[in-house]
């Protein structure tokens, strides 16, 4: 059979998601069609600064391993998040102390993965879903004011200069959203801030964003004159807030999935020049973080292969043009 990161060598990297089981369950898969890998939550920053001064390296250090062995490059999720982040972080600092704190650990943890990732999600979801917002609330914004998130990506630049520097965010086909998007990047980019991509997380569902909305968005996106990176890509088979269950997925639904991922990969395909990388968010659906959201145990099928790790109609549609 043939893999996925050869048939798409002209086009752009293909990439997935990963943790210390995966790396392991599903290991062939991960060698044989993919050429980047993310650790889904291993270089989180919860996942490393376990305490203050403390730092626990051990799953990521294990990941990025696998990866030298096996060739594969790693993008690198992610410095700067609402999520995921402890309260320690931030407690009892003023600006100047927390972009001390936050540039030590950029140096840290940048350096110690340099050789294997090529590029990182410096900021991740900055930006509201309610229409009348732009900026989420954040202990980022708190302490950092507004404008954080120059600061941020020119302290990355520094340390990290040869790296690829991305902002990263999910609801980004969303009309709205992606306005507030597109104009925090833009007017970062007019003061010189150092942002070259947007990453596009991608996570979708069989009930959409359709592939329109998506040619819209890179569009809108690539005007900007920066890369694009499909971050986490995965498509559900239940819509949004749906917390329905099902036994097993049948024919037809697995024919729509293909058919989302088809009409993706086309339009990913036509924008190769300004879309360097496509990742989804995990290998296999013997294991997916959808499995547990947004409902709880609830068993979804989002992926290219099945629970058997065997490749799925939307496998075949997305290599076969
Ligand atoms: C992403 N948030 C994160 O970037 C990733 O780090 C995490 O492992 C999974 C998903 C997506 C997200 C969403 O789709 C809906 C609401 C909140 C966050």
């Amino acid at each position: 059979m043939i893999s996925l990161k050869e048939k798409y060598k002209d086009y752009f990297k293909v990439g997935a998601a990963v943790n210390t089981r995966t790396i392991k369950s599903n290991s062939n898969l991960i060698i044989k069609h993919f050429n980047s890998i993310t650790c889904e939550n291993e270089m989180k920053v919860s996942s490393i600064a376990v305490g203050k001064d403390q730092y626990d390296f051990t799953a990521a250090d294990e990941i990025v391993a696998f990866a030298i062995k096996n060739d594969l490059l790693v993008r690198g999720h992610t410095f700067v998040w609402h999520n995921q982040t402890p309260d320690w972080f931030f407690e009892g600092m003023d600006r100047k102390q927390l972009l001390e704190r936050i540039k030590s650990y950029i140096t840290l943890v940048g350096n110690r993965y340099r050789e294997q990732v090529f590029c990182w999600d410096v900021v991740n979801e900055a930006i509201e879903d309610k229409a009348d917002t732009v900026l989420r609330r954040s202990k980022w914004v708190d302490i950092l004011g507004e404008r954080f998130m120059d600061d941020i990506f020119r302290i990355a630049k520094e340390i990290l200069p040869e790296k690829k520097l991305f902002y990263n965010d999910y609801n980004e086909t969303n009309p709205a959203k992606r306005v507030k998007i597109y104009n925090t990047i833009k007017a970062m980019k007019d003061r010189g801030v150092p942002v070259d991509g947007i990453g596009m997380q991608c996570h979708s569902s069989i009930y959409g964003p359709y592939a329109d909305e998506l040619k819209e968005t890179i569009e809108l996106y690539a005007s900007l004159g920066i890369q694009i990176h499909i971050t986490e890509l995965d498509v559900s088979l239940f819509e949004f807030g749906d917390h329905s269950r099902i036994e097993k997925p049948d024919a037809k639904l697995l024919d729509k999935q293909a058919k989302i991922y088809e009409d993706y990969f086309k339009i990913f395909r036509e924008y190769k020049e300004i879309i360097e990388c496509v990742t989804l968010w995990g290998v296999a659906d013997d294991y997916t973080w959808l499995d547990n959201f947004p409902a709880r145990n609830r068993k979804n099928w989002p992926l290219l292969f099945d629970e058997e790790n065997n490749p799925k109609e939307a496998f075949y549609r997305i290599i076969n043009f």
